[in-house]
């Protein structure tokens, strides 16, 4: 075969425009590839649902490549193990109730479940800003505004594009990033015990992860919280490489939203 280097780029070009193209209207936009946004893409474009998840960086993943410390090996406890079973990664007992698996593996095989069960992947690709609209006479989220992160990095002066979503989740962990621009920018009162960002206090691994489940919800029309966001939105602990609660909540995630749908 002799290759044609224009065919290459032209099959470049239309199939990431199609992908783009056909996620201009959302069941779901997830803002954060780490362990809950892929586990909640996942779940989501596994019921079916048309799902887009938008990551900043080149590798979806967040935290969870690293390990502790950059130690690959992750720790979940019982009620979260049969999640990374289900995704097809080995998991071992360490002492009773705390398994271990391998970072690489469970980041890899959480990414490569959303992308097979149909979720679009865009990384590379940072939200900046979200879609408000007001409909009888309530203000609701509708929508992400989305840039190239090359562009932010080198903080050009380029517009941003627009799409829509039914419901969007804020995935962006201990940053709460999409939530802070909703609230500085719109002044908005959010559904948490002060109507604002509560904010991370500092680690009680048991506590903080019964909440990061516990806190998983919608806190403003159209925008829900999972995972490390949702213990900053309602000021809960960190908790360190233990990820059963980002994976049980974006099981929970899922599950709330794809009822609603
Ligand atoms: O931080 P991250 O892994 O979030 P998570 O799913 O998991 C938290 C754990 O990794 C760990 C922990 C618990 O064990 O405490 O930290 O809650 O992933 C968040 C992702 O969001 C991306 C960011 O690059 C990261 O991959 N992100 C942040 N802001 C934006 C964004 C943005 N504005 N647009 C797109 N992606």
């Amino acid at each position: 075969m002799i290759i044609d280097e224009r065919i290459v780029s032209e099959a470049i070009a239309s199939t990431y425009f199609e992908k783009f193209k056909n996620s201009l209207d959302l069941d779901v936009a997830i803002v954060g590839g780490g362990p809950s946004g892929l586990t909640a893409a996942w779940k989501l474009a596994s019921a079916g649902r048309k799902v887009g998840l938008f990551e900043r960086k080149l590798s979806v993943g967040g935290g969870m490549w690293g390990g502790g410390m950059t130690w690959t090996s992750i720790v979940v406890q019982e009620e979260a193990k049969g999640i990374l079973e289900e995704a097809g990664v080995a998991v071992r007992e360490f002492k009773s109730g705390y398994f271990t698996a391998d970072s690489v593996a469970a980041t890899a095989a959480l990414a490569y479940r959303a992308t097979s069960a149909g979720a679009r992947v865009f990384n590379c690709t940072s939200v900046e800003d979200v879609v408000l609209r007001e409909v009888d006479g309530v203000k609701r989220v509708m929508g992400l505004v989305v840039n190239s992160s090359p562009v932010e990095m080198a903080r050009l002066h380029v517009d941003p594009l627009v799409l829509h979503c039914k419901h969007a989740i804020e995935c962006t962990g201990h940053d709460v990033e999409m939530l802070k621009t909703l609230v500085r920018k719109n002044g908005v009162k959010l559904n948490t015990p002060s109507g604002g960002i509560e904010g991370e206090q500092s680690m009680w691994a048991d506590v903080a992860e019964a909440n990061t489940v516990r806190h998983t919800r919608e806190v403003y029309p159209g925008v829900w919280v999972a995972g490390m966001a949702a213990n900053a939105a309602f000021g809960s602990y960190r908790m360190g490489p233990i990820f059963g609660g980002m994976l049980l909540s974006g099981v929970r995630v899922a599950e709330a939203i794809d009822a609603l749908l």
